[in-house]
């Protein structure tokens, strides 16, 4: 889940490399590298341990000028975060390459290669694709039959770009696996692992296909597919933007993204309503065909996303009138599972380049589902491509690791699924009718519930010294607990652990004290009463409670429980109560003095498995 950018032009390409490295920060920051074939013809290499910034500072000490370079952002996979370990790896001082992905049987590649004579400076799994390219380059007419070669041997993933000191005029490329993306400028060309990077250079993009190596030069791209022969593939004029934006008055962007929760549902509702339901165009064209015949959901997602699936599966089975599974995308991958009749599979994603989950979505395209549906937050990735309908949450770019506005409005498209596939399962119409008005009131009582703000970063002071902590909820409200613990292990560090509230006596229990919060998502549901027993059995335990609640719930604070209570809701009270779950966490994150946006060890797309 590295950054790759690369460029072949006529002039200095090392701004646009690090330009486009700023904006693929977001797939790792435990390194970052660049290299480039100077005037003087060789090839010149800068690495910083550390974020993007390390490597500008370095590079305005050392100019690197080149026309042609590849450039590099690192979440480590196969040896440690360091300077010895950062991308550009070389070989011979010839050969420069990047890689993103796993190269699984690069050990016994290691062992060849070291018995061939070549010398490894890295524990890094790329440094055998840098050397196996050198080796095979002997033996063929060109890099590019060198790159070909070596994927013949290489097992795993990968997007890798390679730059050959003896002809800089051209970069070789290949995937299998990790994304890339080729940048057609005028007189100059491009490639990348995400088209984000090359917004400022260009419009114009090609997307590479499984399998395809490609040649880039100034004026010129040539692809070749698995087989090897000559194809063309389609060019696409991208209208995604990169608002980024600065943060305006919000110290960190995950804030800044909490506070834009109402207006991203707001616009991720935008004329896709009418008074009694969804619009199935929302969902793409061939949608109401699909939902017709629609009996079984299958889900897949990975992290916060497999959290609002999770959601989805209580509301599909309550409201929706339809079965649903859900799985994390990884163990559905590697396991033999049973096709229900009439099944749609579902995958979420905020970036729609996790790998485990476009791997679930190819696996359930041949196990022969009814259709495959998307629910994501970018245009054209590889997830919205290859599904047969797609919805688009509308949350805009999300830069803080730690997902939030794309998990509210990954709920919100699922809520408008449920009412989708309900109308053809018995979902009245009066009951449409008050899920619609409910959906629209939303952005209003998101807007209500981020005024709890000062009331819960005053709550967060309490769990700055503490080691562990408990999240509490039942039914829909048992994934906003995890999601709400999942945020406090991202950004505080703390140890947080989940639990449906009626599972507490089978474990849990034993470890309540005074030194563990226990926090506690109760909305005024069916079952309330259940939830107030937990909480009873928790408090005979000494255990202190952070309760947030409705108002009409009658919880009131005393030694043991501090109450916060949120705005009257139902059926979407999930996406009401993430809110103070996310307050929390980041406040705590605050006093802790962590690294917010850019918690340690994670990274923002997940594309390697
Ligand atoms: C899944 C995910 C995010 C999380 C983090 C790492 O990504 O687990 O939920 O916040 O950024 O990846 P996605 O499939 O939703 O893009």
């Amino acid at each position: 889940m590295c950054g790759i950018v690369g460029a072949v032009a006529q002039r200095d390409v090392v701004e646009i490399l690090v330009e486009g490295l700023r904006r693929l920060e977001y797939r790792g920051y435990d390194s970052a590298g660049v290299a480039v074939v100077n005037n003087a013809g060789e090839l010149q290499r800068v690495r910083r341990l550390g974020k993007v910034q390390a490597l500008t500072d370095a590079l305005s000490e050392t100019p690197t000028p080149g026309g042609t370079g590849i450039a590099h952002t690192r979440w480590a996979t196969h040896g440690e975060p360091s300077e010895r370990n950062a991308h550009p790896h070389l070989s011979n001082n010839d050969l420069a390459v990047v890689h993103n992905g796993i190269i699984e049987n690069h050990a016994a590649l290691r062992r060849r290669l070291e018995e061939a004579g070549y010398r490894f400076d890295s524990d890094t799994d790329t440094e055998v694709i840098a050397h196996l390219v050198h080796y095979n380059r002997q033996n063929t007419a060109s890099l590019l039959e060198a790159m070909q070669a070596t994927a013949q041997e290489l097992e795993g993933a990968y997007g890798t770009v390679l730059l050959d000191r003896a002809d800089p005029e051209r970069l070789v490329v290949a995937r299998s696996g990790s994304p890339l993306v080729i940048g057609l400028g005028i007189g100059e060309n491009f490639i990348a692992s995400d088209q984000l990077a090359l917004l400022p250079v260009t419009r114009r993009f090609i997307f590479l296909e499984e399998g395809d190596v490609a040649e880039i030069t100034r004026s010129d791209v040539r692809i070749f597919d698995k087989s090897g022969a000559p194809v063309e593939r389609e060019i696409h004029e991208s209208t995604a933007s990169y608002d980024a934006g600065d943060k305006g008055p919000y110290r960190h962007y995950m804030l800044k993204e909490i506070y834009e929760q109402p207006q991203a549902v707001a616009n991720t509702l935008e004329g896709r309503l009418s008074e009694t339901g969804v619009l199935d165009e929302t969902f793409g064209n061939g949608a109401t065909e699909l939902f017709k015949q629609v009996k079984h959901v299958q889900i897949v997602a990975c992290g916060t996303s497999y959290h609002s699936a999770m959601v989805a599966r209580y509301w599909l089975e309550c409201f929706g009138g339809v079965s649903c599974n859900v799985e994390i995308a990884s163990e559905f991958r590697y396991r033999k599972s049973y096709v229900q009749p009439n099944s749609l599979v579902v995958t979420i994603s905020q970036s729609g380049e996790t790998a485990d989950t476009l791997a679930a979505l190819r696996l359930a395209k041949d196990l022969g589902y009814l259709g495959s549906l998307a629910i994501c937050n970018v245009a054209g990735s590889s997830l919205v491509r290859e599904s047969d309908l797609a919805f688009m949450t509308r949350a805009g770019a999300e830069i803080g690791v730690a997902s939030t506005k794309a998990f509210t409005t990954q709920l919100v498209g699922l809520a408008m699924l449920v009412l989708a596939i309900g109308k053809y399962n018995g979902l009245s119409e009066d009951e449409q009718h008050g899920m619609v008005l409910a959906l629209k009131n939303l952005p209003g009582k998101l807007d209500e519930t981020l005024e709890l703000a000062s009331q819960i970063e005053e709550l967060a002071e309490e769990f700055a010294d503490k080691h562990h902590s408990l999240f509490l909820g039942r039914g829909e409200q048992y994934p906003i607990a995890m999601e709400g613990a999942l945020k406090l292990k991202e950004i505080s560090y703390i140890h947080a652990e989940a639990y449906a509230a009626g599972e507490l006596k089978h474990g849990p229990l034993a470890l309540i004290d005074a030194d563990m919060p226990i926090i506690v998502v109760a909305p005024n549901n069916d079952l309330l009463e259940k939830l107030k027993s937990n909480v009873e059995e928790v408090r005979a335990r000494g255990g202190i409670l952070y309760v947030f609640a409705d108002s009409e719930a009658h919880f009131e604070s005393d030694a043991t429980m501090r109450v916060i209570n949120l705005p009257h809701t139902r059926w979407l009270a999930p996406i009401l109560y993430t809110i103070p779950l996310q307050l929390l966490s980041y406040y705590v994150a605050i006093i802790k003095g962590t690294d917010v946006d850019q918690p340690r060890n994670l990274a923002k797309s997940v594309t390697v498995e």
